[in-house]
């Protein structure tokens, strides 16, 4: 039998200095033990111990002269976590902070938000404290080439998939792929998010923020409720936060916020215009969050260092980034009235912060639920390009969204406590879990 504080204190010890994967690991096992527990074939297999254990990790050195012809060095990784059902699959991140601990808690929950999706993908993740912020292209193009150089000697489109996550878009992809391409010769997919003319997959960049919202719309319904007519708030302007703001207009509900790391925007009239959206994909494009320019533009109220927390509104979307919606933000939250909270950024909430919630009970949808429309456009072109032929926007679409309804129903299957109440966090990691489980049991070891 686990014990909870035993193992977690033994995880901590293991692995020191990395609060980000101890905290997603915490609330998994808490959530999958008693699970665990009650299955002498979980516990024969000691499933927890071998499940918190990346399959491999490669950490190398990344060189590339910046535009004053200087040597730069960073640090690249790809954590290949679990294959149990399919291969590695997750994005790469680019951002300063990036650190080993952090592609280990994002390759972790990958593992199980992967799993829900029904598709066969394991889980994994990479990246480098590269920061694209300030970069010009060719900084970026230089990077790029020098990151997959060597990363080509550890990926392939039937052992690990990576893709795009913050600071990784359509153009990163493209420069990675040019150089896997060079070096390999080989047109076969191994990346996804790539453009619409090299095998890339109608969708894919809507698919988090689309996915997010199909979630959101199911979980709803749960309640009797509709999306139409409701006041969202979203965090952060890039691809997911994009996404996000087109599928909400689109259902009839009017986003307010949009943020980056300097500040919010509070647009009263709603994110609601393809002006709107174009200028946040330019904002992307440039790696610059200019949120003031974005209020100058369409005559909205820019708050500067402030998180768009403090305004009410009936459901909250943190799109940006794990652990930026704290306690005292879920406080303001509950106490304007916030109804629903669709975590979309991975960990976008702190657990006090997500205490808050259970506490008021405002139904909340996990990050590895609500976000999984994205690696799931993913997998979904990987059937694409193993087939040589590319599905319309319609075909993907409906097919995101049958995934979606059917991941909800896993978390409310698996989520129901005895009160009848759901708890969606829970249901997520037991169902994301036991199909990574039994794999790994029925392979052996
Ligand atoms: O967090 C995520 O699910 C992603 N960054 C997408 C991963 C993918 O392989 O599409």
């Amino acid at each position: 039998m686990y014990d909870y504080n035993k193992f977690m204190a033994e995880l901590e010890r293991k692995n020191p200095a990395q609060p980000e994967f101890i905290q997603a690991a915490s609330e998994i096992i808490a959530s999958v033990i008693d699970t665990v527990n009650s299955n002498p074939r979980y516990l024969a297999n000691k499933i927890l111990d071998r499940i918190v254990e990346p399959e491999r990790i490669v950490q190398f050195r990344v060189e590339w002269e910046d535009d004053n012809h200087e040597i730069q060095v960073n640090r690249g990784y790809r954590v290949q976590f679990n294959s149990a059902i399919g291969p590695y699959k997750g994005g790469l991140r680019l951002h300063s902070s990036v650190t080993l601990g952090t592609l280990k808690f994002l390759g972790f929950e990958q593992i199980f938000k992967n799993s829900l999706t029904t598709l066969p993908m394991g889980g994994g993740k990479g990246g480098s404290d590269f920061s694209p912020k300030g970069k010009s292209d060719d900084e970026i193009r230089r990077f790029c080439k020098a990151f997959m150089t060597e990363l080509q000697k550890h990926i392939g489109p039937d052992t690990d998939v990576p893709a795009g996550d913050v600071g990784v878009g359509g153009r990163e992809i493209g420069f990675m792929y040019g150089q896997y391409k060079r070096l390999r010769d080989e047109n076969t997919g191994v990346l996804t998010g790539k453009g619409l003319t090299w095998g890339g997959s109608l969708i894919r960049p809507e698919a988090t923020g689309f996915g997010a919202l199909y979630y959101a719309e199911e979980l709803l319904k749960d309640f009797g409720d509709k999306i139409e007519g409701k006041r969202i708030s979203i965090s952060g302007y890039g691809n997911v936060a994009w996404g996000a703001a087109i599928k909400a207009t689109q259902m009839g509900a009017k986003v307010v916020t949009i943020s980056g790391s300097k500040g919010y925007v509070l647009d009263e009239d709603g994110v609601n215009t393809e002006e709107k959206w174009n200028y946040m994909l330019m904002m992307r494009a440039m790696n610059s969050g200019d949120l003031a320019g974005y209020a100058e533009t369409f005559g909205a109220k820019f708050f500067p260092y402030e998180r768009p927390w403090n305004v009410p509104v009936d459901i909250a979307m943190p799109c940006a980034y794990q652990n930026e919606l704290r306690k005292e933000d879920a406080e303001a939250l509950v106490k304007n009235g916030c109804k629903y909270i669709i975590e979309t950024s991975n960990m976008g909430c702190t657990p006090d912060a997500v205490a808050v919630f259970k506490d008021a009970k405002v139904p909340f949808a996990p990050s590895k639920a609500a976000n999984a429309g994205g690696v799931a456009v993913s997998g979904l072109e990987m059937s694409q390009n193993a087939q040589h032929l590319s599905w319309s926007a319609e075909e993907v679409d409906k097919k995101l969204h049958d995934i979606m309804v059917n991941i909800h129903a896993a978390c409310v299957r698996e989520g129901r406590q005895a009160d009848g109440s759901i708890d969606y966090i829970k249901g997520a990691n037991i169902a994301g879990f036991k199909k990574v489980a039994d794999a790994m049991c029925e392979q052996g070891y």
